[in-house]
């Protein structure tokens, strides 16, 4: 850790300052799901059950925001409740994360951001839903996830169940394979598609244990190759929501999405809270199931590198 960049952006909570410092295990944990991803009170209710998970898989939870300015490396339980109903949160990516601390404005941290804020406070493993990706129709709209990018160059293994089926999955692989990005399928040879277990794509990389994952980082590492690891980690199957099931949804959903006009950063949002409309509930139901699932695995991962870095 940086430490004049921590003491002079970063409020890092004092229990995950002092697994930092004896080189415990810690997850990072994005607040975009929070504030973007998910409606009130499911929000708030999911993110304490996340941190509760990580804990029980042997780590400390980091949930990171910005509030006032400030780059909070771990949220109090006033926090946290705050943020779940707060108004004017910034959605933050890496392009205007400066613009928020400068400002002293809030703002949720997608997957860019979090790797960002988490690679400052020395945090290696962070849990999320689905990363974001190539959407579908980025020949007309060039609208390609800032997350794959920072993938590509922030050193944090984000442990995701996918990238959400609202995108082009050909593409994102293609894209991450392009930036040289590790996709690694935990105990798949399939790329799971965020609500079902499965996509029709082969997955570029397997391994099937946390000790196999964290011996690939630290070998990237060791190899002096700059950038994260994805591992893509399937929604438990009393879960899911299969494919062929979800995909009627998402094609209404995004058809929906440009008869509106919506654009941008509110893509992402808007497809997945009409999602959960039209689903009446169960997209999101699948969607806290898998981020818990992944925060276990985030979790047991933390741990595995912690104990060889010991
Ligand atoms: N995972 C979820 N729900 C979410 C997200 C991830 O289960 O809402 C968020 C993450 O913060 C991710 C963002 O970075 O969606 C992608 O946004 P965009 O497509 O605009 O890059
Ligand atoms: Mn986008």
């Amino acid at each position: 850790m940086n430490q004049d960049i921590a003491g002079r952006f970063l409020d890092i909570a004092p229990n995950v300052q002092s697994a930092l410092a004896a080189g415990e295990a810690v997850v990072a944990l994005e607040s975009t799901i929070i504030t973007h991803g998910m409606p009130h009170p499911q929000n708030v209710a999911t993110a304490r059950e996340v941190e509760a998970v990580v804990r029980e898989n042997g780590a400390v939870p980091a949930t990171i925001a910005i509030i006032e300015g400030r780059i909070k490396i771990g949220l109090s339980d006033t926090e946290l409740d705050w943020l779940g109903t707060a108004k004017d949160v910034m959605k933050l990516s890496r392009a205007d994360l400066p613009y928020a601390v400068a400002s002293r404005r809030h703002g949720a941290t997608t997957v860019a951001a979090t790797m960002i804020c988490a690679h400052l406070a020395g945090i290696r493993v962070f849990a999320t839903g689905g990363i974001g990706g190539v959407h579908q129709g980025v020949e007309a709209t060039m609208d390609i996830s800032a997350d794959l990018d920072e993938l590509a160059r922030t050193p944090v293994a984000v442990v995701c169940a996918g990238a959400k089926a609202i995108l082009d999955l050909p593409r994102t692989l293609e894209y991450l394979e392009t930036r040289g990005v590790p996709v690694v399928g935990y105990g798949t040879d399939r790329f799971p598609a965020f609500w079902s277990r499965m996509s029709e794509l082969p997955v570029p990389l397997r391994l099937d244990t946390p000790e196999a994952i964290a011996d690939l980082i630290r070998t990237k590492e060791a190899l002096g190759l700059e950038g994260g690891v994805l591992v893509a980690n399937p929604v438990p199957s009393a879960e899911e929501i299969p494919a062929d099931e979800m995909s009627a949804f998402i094609n209404a959903a995004i058809a929906e999405a440009k008869a509106r006009g919506v654009s941008g950063k509110a893509v992402t949002p808007f497809l997945l809270s009409h999602l959960f409309e039209q689903t009446s509930g169960r997209s999101l139901a699948t969607n806290i199931a898998l981020v818990k699932n992944n925060a276990a695995l985030a979790a047991q991962l933390a741990a595995s590198l912690a104990r060889s870095s010991a």
